[in-house]
């Protein structure tokens, strides 16, 4: 009499364990001497902002003394950072935006 046992296999599932990469956080930072226009024009052009986003971000950053402008992945946000600083460099201004990675 033939044994009707139980088939016993194996199986191995896999899974693949994806992870997002960290964003980093593009900072406006405040000073004495870049005029809010400029600054405005530069959240514009860099950032693609509207003029109210922009005014928004500006008077964020003139009042508390930073604001965060947008999130990217690390080389965009340092791409982005560089650029509108290089703008108000080349117009003889101290603008500023800096980046860091967010928690
Ligand atoms: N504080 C500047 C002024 O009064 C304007 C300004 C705002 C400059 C935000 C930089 O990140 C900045 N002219």
């Amino acid at each position: 009499m033939p044994m009707s046992g139980t088939d016993e296999k194996t199986v191995t599932k896999t899974r693949v364990k994806v992870e997002r990469p960290r964003l980093h956080k593009v900072i406006l930072v405040n000073d004495d001497y870049t005029p809010r226009e400029f600054v405005i024009m530069v959240l514009k052009a860099v950032f693609s902002m509207s003029e109210d986003q922009a005014a928004r971000v500006m008077i964020t950053a003139h009042t508390r003394g930073t604001c965060v402008v947008a999130v990217y992945t690390a080389e965009i946000a340092e791409t982005k950072a560089t650029e509108a600083t290089d703008a108000g460099r080349s117009a003889g201004y101290p603008l500023l935006f800096t980046t860091e990675p967010e928690e």
